[in-house]
């Protein structure tokens, strides 16, 4: 469309000519966008465009994206192309649940699945001589990337192009040579760290929350959003091993909130988004026989669970809802023993424990408040809430550490982390690697002297901070870092890191 045929499209639609001028965006979509993104609008070369998988991207993004394209994808800008009405018609479309609810059968799973190299075929030893229990692994949202990094040398040793948009907890195999990484999309990798190498890849939902690996290394199970699924995979090649409904007793369906292994009971727990049941599947029996069944156990619950955490024996979760009702779970009881009075919107997925004066104590962070309440995990009362400069995402330490760290980031204090003293309770210092500028998530190395924080930016970095003194050690720039993930940390369950 020239130049002067889309001004005057523009100034028809501003007269109110729409219906005359018929804005298609559907057509549009088809003709622009489906070639990358699926006729169905389930992804392909680019991301699905389907309203839950743009949930995430404010309407002045979307719009933007669409004009100019995306800087280092392949994603063109339509601006030259369409006008702004025209522009504005296809984000609306987007947003737009399609007629038929999209499907994802276990047909397209297994014809997703791919492996690159058959289990057992690749050497069983690093090919760097960096110690391969103090790598990290850093997820790079901005190019869709992962750094992997020595955690002695603090400098990267690899790189590599990921799926679009993984979220969540990367897991790794008990011994830390793979790791399995979930996109939002619904792809589910597997990684080999040793070699540096991709395993399989498998594409188990359009929407995906997260996945977790059972301790025994024979299981993946990712949970998703949609469809309202559980998909359970083999773990050595990603191969489809059956895709579980999630109904809940009354007929319902629900999404997945999250999936958790649970390593010292060998099961997976699952907490749902939309019915009030948490799900236990064990994979194993209490001596570690593998059992055959995998069939999920239903405990009713007074309230969703948008969001959990475990006690470090794993007998008891605490769950809550975005709407702050808390709840303590026994799951060797099967039922509710306890309510937990936290307000505000508890993020308890971000939760850490330590002893305090004799008893284990949790705290996590608060998505709707400036503050970290803290939870005595005996009798379950909240002892403290600390006071923080704002609403924030991560609360990390270390064993070997007497601070934990807590981000910012959903306030105008998101370039600020600080940094809380686990005995007084009390903010000890801070940091600010970069005024102006998102810093959030800490993961410590493996000893726990270093505690590095991801500088959220484009052109950002992993800064290094002594642990002790706070002082800035090294910054590694990175392309837009979220997560960074310690293997020794993540395979020991550190509890001062979230599992
Ligand atoms: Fe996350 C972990 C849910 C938005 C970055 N996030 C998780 C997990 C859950 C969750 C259930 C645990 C998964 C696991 O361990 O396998 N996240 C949610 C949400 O419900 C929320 C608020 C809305 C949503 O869009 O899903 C949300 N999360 C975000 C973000 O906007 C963040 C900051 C940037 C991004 O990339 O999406 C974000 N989430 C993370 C990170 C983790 C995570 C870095 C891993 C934390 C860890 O250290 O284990």
């Amino acid at each position: 469309m020239t130049r002067i045929a889309r001004w005057l499209l523009s100034l028809a639609l501003a007269c109110g000519m729409q219906s005359a001028l018929s804005v298609d965006p559907a057509a549009h979509y088809a003709q622009h966008c489906a070639a990358c993104h699926g006729a169905d609008r389930l992804g392909g070369m680019g991301p699905a465009l389907l309203p839950e998988s743009l949930e995430r991207l404010r309407a002045s993004e979307l719009d933007s994206v669409l004009r100019d394209g995306r800087a280092a994808t392949q994603m063109p800008a339509f601006g030259p192309t369409l006008a702004a009405p025209e522009l504005q018609a296809l984000a609306r479309w987007l947003r737009t649940a399609p007629a038929a609810a999209p499907q994802w059968s276990a047909d397209a799973i297994r014809a997703s699945h791919v492996v690159m190299h058959a289990p057992g075929t690749l050497p069983a030893r690093p090919v760097f001589s960096a110690d391969p229990q103090n790598l990290f692994v850093v997820v790079e949202a901005g190019s869709h990337h992962m750094t992997v990094l020595d955690g002695d040398k603090l400098a990267p040793i690899h790189r590599l192009a990921t799926r679009f948009a993984l979220h969540g907890g990367p897991k790794f195999s008990r011994d830390g040579r793979y790791v399995f990484m979930a996109s939002r999309d619904g792809w589910v990798s597997k990684y080999d760290l040793w070699n540096l190498a991709y395993v399989a890849e498998i594409r188990v939902g359009i929407n995906t929350r997260n996945v977790a690996v059972s301790d025994d290394g024979r299981w993946v199970l990712a949970g998703n959003t949609l469809p309202r699924t559980l998909v359970l995979l083999r773990a050595d090649d990603l191969s489809l091993v059956r895709v579980i409904d999630v109904r809940g007793r009354n007929g319902d369906v629900s999404r997945v909130s999250a999936v958790y292994d649970a390593a010292p009971r060998h099961s997976f727990v699952a907490a749902l988004k939309d019915i009030a049941e948490v799900w236990e599947i064990p994979y194993a029996d209490a001596a570690g026989k593998p059992l055959a069944s995998l069939a999920p156990r239903a405990i009713v619950l007074d309230d969703v669970l948008d969001d959990f955490f475990f006690d470090q024996p794993y007998r008891h979760i605490l769950g809550a809802s975005r709407s702050g009702g808390g709840q303590v779970i026994d799951l060797d009881q099967g039922r509710k023993v306890a309510s937990l009075a936290l307000g505000g919107m508890p993020h308890l997925g971000s939760g850490i424990t330590w002893e305090l004066g004799g008893h284990a104590v949790m705290a996590s962070p608060d998505l709707g408040q400036g503050r970290i309440p803290v939870i005595d995990m005996q009798d379950w009362r909240m002892v403290a809430a600390i006071p923080t400069n704002g609403p924030g995402f991560f609360l990390r330490s270390h064993e070997n550490s007497r601070y934990a760290w807590a981000d910012a980031m959903m306030s105008p204090r998101r370039d600020t982390l600080q940094v809380i003293d686990k005995q007084t309770l009390q903010v000890a210092g801070s940091v600010t690697p970069s005024p102006g500028r998102t810093a959030a998530h800490v993961e410590f190395t493996r000893d726990g002297r270093h505690a590095l924080v991801s500088l959220m930016e484009r052109d950002g970095a992993i800064v290094v901070y002594d642990a002790a003194t706070l002082q800035e050690v090294k910054r590694i720039p990175m392309d837009k870092p979220i997560g960074k993930y310690n293997v020794f940390n993540k395979t020991t369950r550190s509890a001062g890191t979230s599992h």
